[in-house]
């Protein structure tokens, strides 16, 4: 635990987490769960705040997967309690031990940002209680506890695939700007090393605060150092920010060219970043345009069922997340304990709307193909159009330490 919390720190300065101690006594007395009729499911975002459209979407997906799927698996009756932690680490972790202790609940989802995730894995270990991280996407977080998953993705599985895509396309000399935090901290260290080890270099590592940054100085740097290409890490919902500096700042009138993960590009808000964002180059697992079937009725249906809103990757994180205690479910036959769960998800595969998706059952990571899409018009409206495919993608932080 000690090292949750120092890694936390360190991720986060300013938010440390509090002992949980006490706690671990009314854990040790959990256990009935596998007996229960009802199963609950507890699903813990941000649903005000600056990170609001992460509990928007995800709540939005969870309850479809409900609605489209049933209220009843292998017999027993699911519930689903949804809970807004504001963003803050301790809410979101006497959120988890109401959830836990209260409610009795079999698993928890969610975990709009890094540190909301790490505030809550001592928690899961201690009660053996499946974590499935929906949201967050720092690589080393399904390390802090055995009974966290993940639905989502890693910063370094979306990083190094940019890194690949520039060195193939001329780009030697970059920047970096990123939030500075966990997931920034990954993409800047997996994105720097790839075009280092390929011959580019990297001539600046710039950091942004997280909480309300202020991008104009750091785009004057970047400016002024006119690198090829400008890499840039936000999370979600802080894009259009980013992108109307980036326009203020006539970056995108400068010739350096603007690549990205998908966060920054993000389809919840891709509309209202406008016409800056053509031709902006970035890689992700999931875009609302993904030409597939199953991608077109669930973005149907999810537009349907919430006025016309498109479904972002934070959606289908939530909505995967709900698949994977579905089919853990359905293959314990209804036994909800969390040893019995954290097997069943282990090396789980499925058809996501993203594309295939797997459960690596070492890391408990999500294995899925990253996409390199380029923002364009489709019938007067601004999508992430995919033209080349990844396959297949494990964590490179992890698959790195092997
Ligand atoms: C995180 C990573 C959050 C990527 C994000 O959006 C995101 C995180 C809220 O790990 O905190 O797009």
């Amino acid at each position: 635990m000690k090292s949750v919390r120092s890694l936390s720190r360190r991720l986060f300065g300013s938010l440390a987490l509090s002992t949980t101690l006490g706690l671990t006594t009314a854990l040790g007395l959990i256990g009935a769960s596998a007996a229960q009729d009802t199963i609950k499911i507890g699903l813990i975002v941000p649903m005000t705040g600056p990170s609001a459209s992460t509990g928007r979407q995800q709540e939005a997906a969870a309850k479809l997967f409900i609605q489209q799927n049933g209220t009843t698996v292998a017999g027993k009756k699911i519930e689903l309690i949804v809970k807004d932690d504001t963003g803050a680490p301790d809410t979101t972790k006497r959120l988890a031990q109401e959830l836990i202790v209260n409610d009795k609940a079999s698993v928890l989802l969610g975990f709009g940002l890094t540190p909301l995730a790490l505030a809550v894995a001592p928690l899961s270990t201690q009660a053996k209680v499946p974590q499935i991280v929906t949201a967050a996407a720092t690589a080393m977080i399904t390390e802090q506890s055995p009974f966290i998953f993940r639905t989502s993705f890693t910063l370094p599985q979306a990083s190094v695939p940019m890194a690949e895509w520039g060195l193939k396309n001329g780009i030697k000399k970059v920047v970096t700007l990123v939030s500075d935090y966990g997931p920034g901290l990954d993409a800047e260290k997996w994105f720097s090393d790839t075009i280092t080890k390929g011959g580019g270099t990297v001539v600046e590592n710039l950091r942004v605060p997280l909480r309300n940054p202020d991008f104009a100085p750091f785009l004057q740097r970047v400016k002024d150092a006119s690198p090829d290409a400008v890499f840039v890490f936000v999370p979600s919902g802080f894009g259009a920010t980013f992108m109307k500096q980036f326009s203020e700042r006539g970056l995108d009138k400068s010739g350096i060219k603007l690549i990205a993960t998908g966060d920054v590009t993000d389809d919840d808000l891709l509309q209202e970043i406008g016409d800056v964002s053509l031709g902006v180059v970035n890689t992700h697992h999931y875009s609302a345009s993904h030409n597939s079937p199953e991608n077109k009725a669930f973005v149907e249906a999810f537009k349907k069922a919430n006025n016309g809103m498109r479904p972002n990757f934070m959606a289908v994180g939530a909505y995967d997340g709900m698949a994977l205690v579905y089919k853990a479910l359905e293959k314990t036959k209804g036994n909800a304990d969390g040893e019995t769960l954290v097997a069943a998800m282990k090396g789980m595969s499925w058809t996501s709307v993203r594309g295939p998706v797997s459960i690596d059952p070492e890391t408990r990571d999500i294995i899925q193909n990253i996409y390199v899409r380029k923002v364009e018009k489709v019938n007067g409206e601004l999508y992430n159009q995919e033209f080349a495919t990844i396959e297949a993608v494990k964590d490179p932080f992890k698959a790195a330490k092997k």
